[in-house]
């Protein structure tokens, strides 16, 4: 085998939705992180509007945790997930059940976001099965639903070009997404018009007949796709709906989840106890894989019939509940009891909303969205180059110092909720100075 002998030859990485050959033709690299700044190759120091990929919540370098991740390795590096455990988990388990509402106080462990989901749509057909409800078999989705890159998750998630290439999985269908720019454009907050939307779950459950749909799952607040914020009474009609046709409700919580809308859960904030909920990113502060689903207890307890030596649900992976991720996850939970993030994400959130909408004056920004410490800023696209003038834009923050994330025109802003107001000053100061040569 033919070795390259130059150490930074990009050709061999397959990039993950990247633009491969562009990339590697003028690539990206950082090479070190703390607190709320990247540093890259290049030397520059980068402030991150984004948590990473909103994900790095306690911002970067925690001592605490690494030190967590080192210790556990010596300790226990890895401890079979079938038919044993190891107390860091179990721990881990009832840390998060004490941070959700209600009683979704059982957790299943992934690794990422798309496992999660996984997961929660096999546990919602199952559930169904398990109380000889077989016919729910329907999973209903949301147009602009990101969920992942699983086969259920692409198929209930509502983005065509992750759809396209693949078959999806049969039985599934959309409701709308929730955004209209005449009608929501510059909304703080939660936009007044749309709740009537969630109306459309009636019109779906009429076609397929309500006794056939298994769940339905959303993104409280849809992130990956523009940062769509939920209009007021969305919902909570939604939920609504789900429980008069016996519908199970699954929030997808990988990005909401862990302070980012400015309370533990968007359920909480929402005063929604879903029925299954589904976690990643956050749960480690993302140092190390790890995701996870959160079930209410009728629907645990669902599972728990029959000869006590079966096995309840015929699903799991290596690495559920990973001991270095248990460790990961404990040591970011406790730096977020400690500092108390979730409430100073709330506390910040005001100011954070009037700086990000400061930017209503500058040229071209059509759109301004916001919730907790999320932003989305729309930009009027280039005529005939759908997304262009948002790629333009992030290319030029990145190069001056400012990592925003991009999706069509749109840029999101989810710093970690560490973030000092001077530098949401600087983000937004910068981002104006950017979008004026756009
Ligand atoms: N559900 C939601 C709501 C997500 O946002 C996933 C599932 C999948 O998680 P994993 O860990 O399998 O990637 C996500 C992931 C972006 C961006 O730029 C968002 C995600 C991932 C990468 C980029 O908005 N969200």
């Amino acid at each position: 085998m033919v070795q390259s002998t130059r150490p930074n030859d990009l050709a061999s990485y397959w990039m993950p939705f990247t633009a491969n050959r562009q990339f590697k033709a003028k690539p990206r690299l950082m090479e070190s992180a703390a607190g709320m700044y990247y540093r890259s190759t290049d030397g520059r120091k980068i402030l991150d509007g984004t948590s990473g990929l909103w994900c790095v919540n306690a911002g970067h370098a925690r001592r605490e945790i690494a030190d967590a991740l080192y210790q556990q390795v010596l300790t226990l590096d890895y401890a079979p997930a079938f038919q044993m455990g190891h107390p860091a988990i179990f721990e881990t388990a009832a840390r998060i059940a004490a941070l959700l509402p209600g009683d979704l106080d059982h957790v299943f462990f992934g690794n990422s976001g798309s496992e999660a989901v996984e997961t929660a749509l096999k546990i919602a057909l199952a559930y169904h099965r398990m109380r000889g409800d077989a016919a729910r078999t329907h999973l209903i989705g949301r147009e602009r639903g990101y969920h992942g890159v699983g086969f259920g998750g692409l198929s209930v998630g509502g983005i065509a070009g992750n759809r396209k290439l693949y078959a999806g999985i049969p039985g599934v269908d959309h409701l709308p997404h929730t955004f209209n720019l005449d009608r929501q454009a510059f909304s703080r907050g939660q936009p007044e018009w749309g709740a009537h939307l969630a109306d459309e779950l009636e019109r779906i459950a009429t076609l397929h007949d309500p006794s056939t749909i298994a769940a339905v799952i959303v993104e409280p607040m849809a992130g990956s796709t523009g940062v769509l914020v939920p209009p007021k009474g969305y919902l909570e009609r939604l939920k609504a709906i789900c429980d008069k046709h016996g519908f199970l409700l699954i929030f997808d919580e990988v990005i909401t989840g862990f302070g980012r809308l400015g309370a533990s859960f968007a359920a909480e904030l929402f005063g929604i106890t879903p029925d299954l909920l589904c976690f990643a990113k956050g749960v480690t502060n993302g140092t190390v894989p790890m995701g996870g689903v959160a079930v209410r207890k009728p629907i645990y307890d669902a599972f728990m019939q029959g000869p006590e030596s079966a096995i309840e649900l015929a699903h799991g992976y290596t690495y559920s509940g990973h001991p270095v991720a248990a460790a990961a996850a404990l040591a970011t939970l406790a730096i977020y009891a400690r500092e108390d993030l979730f409430a100073r994400a709330k506390s910040l959130a005001p100011y954070w909303e009037d700086a990000v909408h400061s930017l209503k004056a500058v040229p071209n920004v059509i759109d301004i969205r916001n919730i907790g410490l999320v932003a989305g800023v729309e930009l009027q696209p280039i005529a005939g180059q759908p997304g262009a003038r948002a790629y333009d834009a992030y290319v030029k923050c990145f190069e001056r110092g400012l990592l925003v994330r991009q999706t069509g025109d749109i840029l999101a802003l989810s710093p970690p909720l560490i973030v000092e107001k001077p530098q949401i000053d600087d983000m937004v100061g910068l981002l104006a100075e950017v979008l004026k040569t756009c």
